[in-house]
Formats: C-alpha cells, sequence, structure tokens
C-alpha cells in the first residue's frame, strides 16, 4: 500500500461533494476542492480564500471563494465531455500527501484526460495544473478555459463590479460587496502543439477557446498558471496577480512544481511521523497531516485555521477553539513559528474580544466563539435551523460558551511552556492572559455563604446542555487563566524586571490582581480522587439512558440533539468530551486510576457527535494505559478525510468539509498519547504505550528551540 497517497477509483455522482474535501489541495492562502477541471458551482469547485470575509445582505458572514482560473473543459468533435455527464470508461481521483498533488485520470470514449494540479506550497499566491489529452481517433477539440467567476457559494455572492483584461496573461478583478476589497486572479496558458486561441468575455468570466486538430499519435500538454491576489495583500493586487504570473510563466510549469514539492519535502522534514504496523493507519496519518499542512498561514505573520479549513464556506470560515486545543500543539512542537502565528491572530483580535465582553456588560476579553477577521463575531444567536418547522432556534453558543477565552489563554501558555520562548507575551500575549482572566472575573459569581465563586449560565464542550452551571471544564479552564495571571509576574520578570508592573498600571489592574487571587481557590474546582466528576451541576439527576435510547427518539436523523428540546438536552448523554476533555488537557491534576474512573463512566454517554471528541478520549485511554482503547478513536480521527465522515447536518445547517481538529487530534494522539511525549522545563521526555497495531513510531520534536529525533518501539525508545 502506498502511505503516501490516497486514490479512488470509479465515479459516483453522491460521492462529489464528499470527494471535494477528501481531495482538497491547498497551501493555507487558499484552499482548491477537489473538483474535476471541468466542474463548475454545481459540484462545488471552490478556490476558497482564508481571511476573506464578505456578508451580503443580512446573509451569514462567510469567507469568499475567488474566481476559478483551472477551469478547462474540452470537446471532442463538438461533444462537450464532462465527469458525471458524459460516460467515461475509467476513471479514478489521487491526492499525494507527500508532494501535495491532486491526480485525476479519467478515460472517455473520446479522450484521455489526465491532470495534475498543485496549490503552490512555495508560493502562496500561485496555484497551476497541467492537463495531458490523447485520443483514439483523428479529431477536432476545443477546449474551453479562462477565469470562471460563476461560482459556488453558501451565502454569496461576494464578488462585484468585475473588470477582465484579455492578453497572453488574462486577468479578472472584482471587489467585494461589504468592504470592497479588491480580488483579482489571472490565467497563462502554454501549449506545446499548433493550436488557435480566441478570446471573449462572457456573462460569468474571461474565457479562451483554444482550438486544434489532435491525432492519435500525440499527446496534447496544457499547462495552465494562475495567481491570486486581494486588497488585503497588497495595494495593488490585479498588478501584483499579473507580474506574479508573468514570472510563473517564464519559469515554466516544471519549474513552479518542483519549488512546491521542495517545500513540501521541507514540512514533511519537520512533521513526519513515521508509524510502523498498520500502514492504512500510517496513510491515515500521513492524510490528517497533509490535510493540516494544506491549510496552515505559513504566509502570514498572525492568521489562524477555520474549523473546516478551506474547504469552503461552512462554518463561516470562521475560526474555534479547535485551532488553539487541537492544532496549535502540534505546531508548538514542530514548527514553532508557526504556531506563533496562530497565537498572534488571537493577540491581533484582542480588541473585538474586549468588545465582546463589553457587548455583554463585562470586563476583559471574551473572545468571538466564531471569529472572523478582527475578532468580528461570527456566530449568530440563531445558529441552528429546526428540521421540522425550517425556523431557526436560538442557540446560545455565542454568548454562553466562555470556555473560549481560556482555550486562548491555555495555549498561550503552552506556547512558553512548550518552547521556552517568552518573547510573545511581550507582544502582547501577557495583556490576552491579563484581559482574559478580567473577564472571567467579572463573569463569575459570589456565593458568599458557602465561600465559593461559581460561573453560573455557561455552555462547556458538550453543547447539549446549554445554560449550566459551574461546568467543570469552564471553572477549570478559568481557573488556570487566573492561575497563569497571577504566574506571569516571575515568567516576565525573568526577560525584564519592570515589564510586568509597566502592564498592571497600563492596564489598570492592580485591583484585579488582588481580586484574582483571592477567587482562584474559592473557582478552582477540587477534585475527589474516588468519585465521578459531576460535569455541571445537576447533571447527575438528568436521565440516564443509554445512547442508543436517544438516538431511538430521533425523528430525523438530521434533527439537533441539543438546544430546548433536542433529544440529549434532559438525559445524561453528551455530545463531546467535556471532563474527559479537561483531563487530557490537566494531565497533573489527575491521577491515571481517576482518569479511567472519568473515563467510564463518560465514554458511553457520549455520542461523540462532534469530531473533537476522539482525539480527547484517546489521549486519556493511552494516560491509564489503555492504548486498546484508544486505537478506536484515533482511527476515527485520523480517516476522517479520508472517509469523508463526520457530521453534515446540524439541524437544517449544513456543516460538512474537512475536519482541521481531528487531523491535529491524529497528530496529538500518536505523539502525546502512543509515544507519550511529554516536554516539561525544556526537558523532552517519552513514556510509550504503544496499542499493538503499532510496532514503532518516529518523529521530529522541537523543544526550547532543541531539534529532537525520536523513536518510540514496543518495549524502547531513543531521544537524539
Ligand atoms: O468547536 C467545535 C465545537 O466544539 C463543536 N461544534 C463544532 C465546532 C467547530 O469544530
Amino acid at each position: 500500500m502506498d502511505i503516501w497517497s490516497f486514490k479512488k477509483e470509479g465515479f459516483i455522482a453522491d460521492d462529489i461533494v464528499k470527494n471535494g474535501n477528501i481531495f482538497l489541495t491547498g497551501n493555507g492562502y487558499m484552499g482548491y476542492r477537489g473538483t474535476m477541471d471541468e466542474w463548475g458551482r454545481h459540484e462545488m469547485a471552490a478556490v476558497n480564500l482564508a481571511g476573506v470575509y464578505d456578508q451580503n445582505g443580512d446573509n451569514w458572514r462567510e469567507p469568499v471563494n475567488a474566481p476559478n482560473a483551472l477551469f478547462a473543459q474540452i470537446s471532442v468533435n463538438g461533444e462537450i465531455i464532462t465527469l458525471g455527464k458524459t460516460g467515461h470508461q475509467k476513471h479514478s481521483q489521487t491526492v499525494n500527501f507527500q508532494k501535495g498533488l491532486h491526480i485525476r485520470d479519467s478515460v472517455f470514449e473520446a479522450v484521455h484526460i489526465k491532470s495534475e494540479r498543485f496549490i503552490s506550497m512555495a508560493e502562496p499566491h500561485l496555484l497551476a495544473s497541467c492537463l495531458t489529452l490523447s485520443f483514439d481517433k483523428d479529431c477536432e477539440v476545443e477546449l474551453l478555459t479562462g477565469i470562471v467567476t460563476d461560482i459556488w457559494d453558501i451565502n454569496g455572492p461576494h464578488l462585484f463590479d468585475y473588470e477582465y483584461e484579455k492578453g497572453d496573461i488574462i486577468r479578472a478583478q472584482a471587489i467585494t460587496g461589504e468592504k470592497k476589497i479588491p480580488v483579482a486572479v489571472t490565467q497563462s496558458v502554454t501549449c506545446d502543439f499548433p493550436h488557435n486561441e480566441k478570446q471573449e468575455v462572457i456573462n460569468y468570466g474571461i474565457y479562451r477557446r483554444i482550438d486544434f486538430n489532435a491525432d492519435s499519435e500525440t499527446v496534447y500538454k496544457i499547462n495552465i498558471i494562475s495567481t491570486v491576489y486581494t486588497g488585503l495583500d497588497t495595494a495593488d493586487p490585479g498588478e501584483a496577480a499579473m507580474s506574479l504570473c508573468k514570472i510563473a510563466t517564464a519559469d515554466g510549469y516544471g519549474k513552479n512544481l518542483e519549488a512546491h514539492v521542495e517545500a513540501w519535502a521541507e514540512i514533511w522534514k519537520n512533521s513526519e511521523v513515521r508509524l510502523e504496523g498498520d500502514d492504512e493507519a500510517a496513510r491515515a496519518l500521513n492524510a490528517s497531516l497533509y490535510h493540516l499542512h494544506s491549510i496552515s498561514p505559513r504566509h502570514s505573520k498572525a492568521s489562524s485555521i477555520p474549523a473546516r479549513g478551506l474547504s469552503g464556506q461552512t462554518y463561516k470560515g470562521a475560526i474555534f477553539w479547535d485551532t488553539e486545543i487541537f492544532l496549535f500543539p502540534v505546531f508548538a512542537h514542530t514548527e514553532p513559528e508557526l504556531a506563533k502565528t496562530l497565537l498572534r491572530y488571537r493577540i491581533e483580535t484582542l480588541p473585538g474580544a474586549l468588545a465582546k465582553a463589553a457587548e455583554y456588560g463585562y470586563r476583559g476579553a471574551f473572545y468571538a466563539w466564531e471569529s472572523q477577521e478582527g475578532g468580528v463575531e461570527g456566530c449568530t444567536n440563531f445558529n441552528v435551523v429546526d428540521v421540522f418547522t425550517g425556523r431557526p432556534v436560538r442557540t446560545y453558543f455565542r454568548d454562553k460558551q466562555i470556555h473560549i477565552s481560556g482555550d486562548i489563554a491555555y495555549a498561550m501558555w503552552r506556547y512558553y511552556e512548550i518552547t521556552g520562548d517568552t518573547s510573545l507575551f511581550f507582544e502582547d500575549a501577557a495583556e490576552v492572559i491579563l484581559q482574559c482572566a478580567r473577564f472571567f472575573l467579572s463573569r463569575s459569581h459570589s456565593r458568599l455563604d458557602m465561600d465559593k465563586v461559581e460561573l453560573l449560565d455557561v455552555i462547556g464542550p458538550d453543547e447539549y446542555h446549554e445554560r449550566v452551571n459551574n461546568n467543570v471544564f469552564t471553572n477549570q479552564i478559568a481557573a488556570h487563566c487566573f492561575a497563569c495571571a497571577l504566574e506571569l509576574k516571575d515568567v516576565l520578570s525573568q526577560a525584564d524586571p519592570n515589564f510586568f508592573d509597566y502592564l498592571i498600571t497600563k492596564l489598570e489592574f492592580e485591583n484585579d490582581l488582588e481580586l484574582i487571587k483571592a477567587a482562584l481557590p474559592k473557582l478552582r474546582p477540587v477534585f475527589d480522587e474516588t468519585k465521578i466528576i459531576e460535569q455541571f451541576d445537576g447533571y447527575f439527576g438528568l436521565e440516564d439512558c443509554s445512547l442508543e435510547d436517544v438516538r431511538g427518539r430521533l425523528l430525523d436523523e438530521r434533527e439537533y440533539w441539543g438546544c430546548n428540546h433536542g433529544v440529549a438536552a434532559t438525559t445524561q448523554i453528551i455530545k463531546q468530551a467535556d471532563v474527559v476533555a479537561m483531563m487530557a488537557l490537566f494531565p497533573s491534576l489527575f491521577s491515571d486510576k481517576q482518569v479511567e474512573l472519568n473515563w467510564n463512566y463518560y465514554e458511553p454517554r457520549t455520542e461523540h457527535g462532534s469530531s473533537l471528541s476522539a482525539c480527547m478520549h484517546a489521549l486519556t485511554a493511552c494516560r491509564f494505559g489503555r492504548p486498546d482503547l484508544a486505537w478506536e478513536h484515533f482511527i476515527k480521527s485520523a480517516t476522517i478525510d479520508l472517509t469523508g465522515g463526520g457530521k453534515h447536518w446540524a439541524g437544517k445547517i449544513y456543516i460538512g468539509g474537512t475536519h482541521p481538529a481531528a487531523n491535529g487530534g491524529a497528530w496529538l494522539i500518536a505523539v502525546l498519547g502512543f509515544a507519550g511525549l511529554s516536554v516539561k522545563n525544556g526537558e523532552v521526555t517519552v513514556s510509550p504505550r504503544l496499542p499493538p497495531q503499532i510496532t514503532s513510531l518516529r518523529f521530529p520534536v522541537i523543544a526550547n528551540g532543541k531539534k529532537y529525533r525520536i523513536t518510540v518501539t514496543r518495549d524502547d525508545f531513543e531521544i537524539l
């Protein structure tokens, strides 16, 4: 088995959407869905741009899809050839994880079409494809290509006032509706055979009609190069796109491809986890990391990764806690610069978080649950649509999922713990932690009669139970945030003895610091080693039934299980790891026995309705020495974007796409779970708990600026 690629033979129309995700290619600046060259909006072909958002009317704000310049449709003797409409003899679609390539191979009666596509990892604004055509008989061929502006959108359109430019390099340029951000796309086409070309601007784009007479002896090669720039990159994106396209065209497809493959090789050198013993699992792990790398913002100093990556506009292209908890640790251990980039996004969006807290009458930083550019909150008050009535349902993710601020502070602190680098604190990460702590302080309630501090009316990671009191995950992450705020003084003073005091004065934080000191022991949950931890006040009083009972109560499989009348809301069935997630994030607070006790209680009560859940269960199962139990969750996490699994609906809202959190989760399970990697005060240790399927794991890690190569086998390990 080739563990570096995934190939699907044959064509199933119902898999078009799924395959668009499985075969995605991207470079963090843009993602290109795994669609055929000749497909368009109906097959959800899309060039999804990172960080460019737009709102059309009252629709949900979402990221913008750029015009598609890799469109290429072949006609033979006047017959248009389209996979899915034209009968085919053979078809396959492949994604090569090692080189970041999408490969298509389709044999029709009239033509054999092969194409290779890449979104350059070496040059963020560049994408290219190479078409190879061969024919059984002499025939007349037309290639229709160009820049297609008939774009697939969920809540669009987003691009207006198109301008077109004809020439060797063609260009389409438009502006977004809301913020008038220019988006420019160019295209060049190189054919190594005699042909005629006509260019035209029609309703939906600027096109080239390339005609030639084909014979059965010749293989016809067509190279398409395209560039994309927006007004967020440069003042004149049209000019930038043109000049890059000229250079890239002069260099030729091959040279650009070489640079792209080299860039991928460098990425793999720093991140490959070589898993031996089970090739299916090894391939799934490669696929997970491939997807993660394809959407990581290496082109930027301050950007993040949306919860559905760059696979489209699902979840409004927003950044969730997924990034800090499931993706950030991968990079903190392998590519700290990128980890920093992700955290800087939160530093830059602090003003948005301060504004959101103020909107709800609190002080400090309440980060957006679904964060868009500048920290704009993408989450609406009605985030689910009822399948029966078609009416929007009031959800409370936006206002009550306050753990987000603690998750962000947690990641800021982890960065320091893993890398030993305090520089980010001076770039305002310290301020983020203080402002998050201030938010929790102002959001908390003091129970004078019980000498307790509480967080009331919240939603924890388990979203099926809304508006609960003292969700233990939330209280713990908030308490940790308090502890970090208090510890900052010592950490900062090692590098600059005055900075902490300066910050406290600047933020007028003196009094808050005292209050935090007093509140911390009253908020921090106390865990009894012999008892199961109650997820929130009153959880144990809810109906204790089985997952199957609850599933059996569904009237429609797309029904949302939470909210007011969701089937899980009155029961102990939870959506995803909550207590278990807390145990995974704070391993030192719990004994192995305690983890096991709680895991055994909560796992059967967990629907795993979120792709975030499996990872937490696998990590904790490894912790109490049961990697065999972790295995199933590992496979679920690692294969999600190979099988096209995961939930596709929340009520009537489509939530399909790729699953970065599960992709990151697969790395976390392999490295932190199975290999048992731990980095503390610059010391790297492993404590292997390999499941029976794995004979060895080999991977690189960076800790405190030093590179290590770690090998773990069933009964030995080596740290070099
Ligand atoms: O962040 C998650 C959340 O925990 C569960 N619903 C989906 C979100 C995005 O992945």
